[in-house]
């Protein structure tokens, strides 16, 4: 069984740090991917970093995992709300997903409030800034522990 944990970052996540600060913080994409890794570390795992603007580029990422990854962090950013396809993806990857958003998007705009990758999440974390990818990670090292 591997342990690798895939984190795959949606649309427009690779401008975190300038990118509306008072929405999503000041923390780079960067800063997530080294915070992810110092996580992996203290929890004997491997992680898969990625980010995409691209559906297509999303949706093989996911079904390439399956099978070889022990499970899946996925913030479908502004694809959240758009993507049945990503949907799709999600529910052949068929291993356990944790949905991060670092916005609290339930009290955001109401065209943000649907998630179609929630249909296939086995937990969602959201507001809680890029400390919500360090709660997953956790969490699926956890499950992947068994
Ligand atoms: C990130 C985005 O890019 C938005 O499209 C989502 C999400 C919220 C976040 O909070 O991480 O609506």
């Amino acid at each position: 069984m591997t342990d690798t944990i895939l984190i795959i970052n949606g649309p427009n996540l690779d401008m975190l740090g300038t990118r509306q600060p008072e929405v999503y913080g000041h923390d780079t994409l960067a800063d997530v991917e080294a915070l992810c890794q110092r996580t992996a570390e203290d929890e004997g795992v491997a992680i898969d970093f990625r980010q995409s603007d691209s559906e297509t580029e999303i949706m093989s990422w996911i079904k390439q995992g399956r099978g070889v990854t022990a499970g899946l962090i996925l913030n479908p950013a502004g694809f959240t709300s758009t993507s049945i396809a990503i949907l799709d993806a999600l529910l052949i990857y068929d291993l356990p997903i944790i949905e991060v958003h670092i916005s609290p998007l339930f009290r955001r705009d109401e065209f943000r409030q649907l998630s179609y990758p929630s249909k296939a999440a086995s937990a969602k974390i959201e507001g809680c800034g890029i400390r919500g990818y360090e709660f997953a990670l956790r969490k699926l090292a956890e499950w992947a522990r068994g």
